[in-house]
């Protein structure tokens, strides 16, 4: 095991701890922004160390497209690669096939006639398949078909070097019923067995295993004691923030947490929204990732208390203000409202300094006084969790 987890505080399921990885002692709850190619769009890594960054996720199915795992391998690692000093967590790839492929959907129902929707998904149907050997998919960069197996999946995370390496899932939408969430939830217990004998790195890297099982309460209690089993040095939440309704969200992720083992980290995959990081902390959650902080931000909009702020809007014109007064920042030190309207799709400067105050908020918001403040964002977003509290 390559880590030491030790909680600090807590306040009823709660906890504030600190997570030392091999490259970085992180205070957790954490959020981790989202590195897809080795940078998180449009910002430094001085500028994340800036603002509080302590640990980037990256995507193992990009990163091995380009500039490939071998090369980051020969050039001395990730961490030196993107000059990032401090702890980075890899996600192990099949993920990020099925969502590319299922974005590639949407985009074609959204910027398309149905019927060209309707030609988009009889193709998709041949990019992504799932077999017990592993993913199989076509290769963006040549149309090939490539498949990425739990042990190759590991040993590109084994070349990437990072703190945390995630074991290969079978992630199925939770919108859907059926055998096929059975089936994925043990799949995913059959990979980490073949992710466990593949890993090179034990000493340096910390694999952490997945929990599926859809939305049945059965199955994700068979999944979290399989992992259990397997001793693992953390363990992750997966296949949520796909569609399904707040409630059902909710009651997976506390009945995970509590079955989870209380001296090892647990992370909320994909998640999310401040609230929903707010709730899945009072549920003794420690780690989120997402995109929407630098995926909104590109699209002109801005994380504030009161929840977000379109600069495109026309009456950020000639609005002098910051975009959050209460915001200490440098681009709300430094900028107007009216000046980022005028940049925001325009110029990439606009979208970096819209990036910058919104990791510095999801960045920022978590930390203090933790078991204090989540029952407090509980109590003013009038949150009654008590139903899927009472294990
Ligand atoms: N598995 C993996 N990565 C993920 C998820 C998952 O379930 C999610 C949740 N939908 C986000 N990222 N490997
Ligand atoms: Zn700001």
């Amino acid at each position: 095991m390559a880590l030491r987890f030790e909680v600090l505080g807590r306040f009823n399921r709660a906890r504030a701890a600190q997570l030392t990885l091999p490259h970085f002692a992180c205070q957790t709850p954490l959020f981790m922004p989202v590195g897809t190619q080795g940078t998180i769009k449009g910002l430094t890594t001085d500028q994340l160390e800036e603002i509080g960054c302590q640990i980037i996720l990256g995507n193992t199915y990009h990163l091995a497209l380009r500039p490939t795992s071998e090369l980051i391998d020969e050039l001395g690692g990730l961490h030196k690669f993107m000059n990032w000093p401090r702890a980075l967590l890899t996600d192990s790839g099949g993920f990020q096939m099925v969502s590319c492929i299922t974005n590639l959907y949407v985009a074609g129902i959204f910027y398309t006639q149905w019927h060209f929707a309707y030609i988009f998904q009889v193709s998709l149907l041949h990019l992504a398949d799932i077999t017990e050997k592993g993913v199989t998919f076509q290769s963006p960069v040549d149309g090939k078909p490539m498949l990425l197996t739990p042990e190759e999946s590991i040993q590109i995370q084994n070349r990437i070097g990072a703190d945390i390496i995630m074991a290969l899932d079978d992630v199925v939408r939770t919108t859907i019923t059926g055998p096929r969430i059975e089936e994925a939830m043990y799949r995913t217990l059959r990979w980490v067995d073949r992710c466990i004998a593949a890993h090179k790195r034990p000493h340096e890297q910390n694999l952490f295993g997945i929990v599926q099982g859809g939305l049945d309460p059965v199955l994700r209690d068979i999944c979290v004691r399989g992992l259990v089993d397997r001793n693992l040095p953390g363990y992750a939440i997966g296949g949520l923030a796909g569609g399904e309704d707040k409630d059902s969200f909710w009651r997976v992720v506390a009945q995970c947490t509590a079955a989870l083992p209380e001296d090892k980290p647990r992370y909320v995959m994909g998640v999310g929204y401040p609230l929903d990081i707010v709730v899945c902390s009072a549920l003794g959650a420690d780690m989120y990732d997402c995109v929407y902080p630098t995926r909104t931000a590109r699209f002109g909009t801005a994380l504030v208390p009161e929840g977000v702020l379109k600069l495109k809007h026309n009456a950020m014109v000639n609005d002098t203000r910051p975009i959050d007064p209460t915001c200490a920042c440098m681009v709300c030190k430094n900028y107007t409202r009216a000046y980022i309207h005028c940049l925001v799709t325009k110029d990439a400067m606009g979208s970096q300094l819209l990036s910058y105050h919104n990791l510095y908020y999801m960045l920022q918001f978590p930390k203090g006084d933790v078991p204090e403040w989540v029952c407090n964002a509980m109590d003013v977003a009038g949150i009654d969790i008590s139903s899927c509290c009472s294990s």
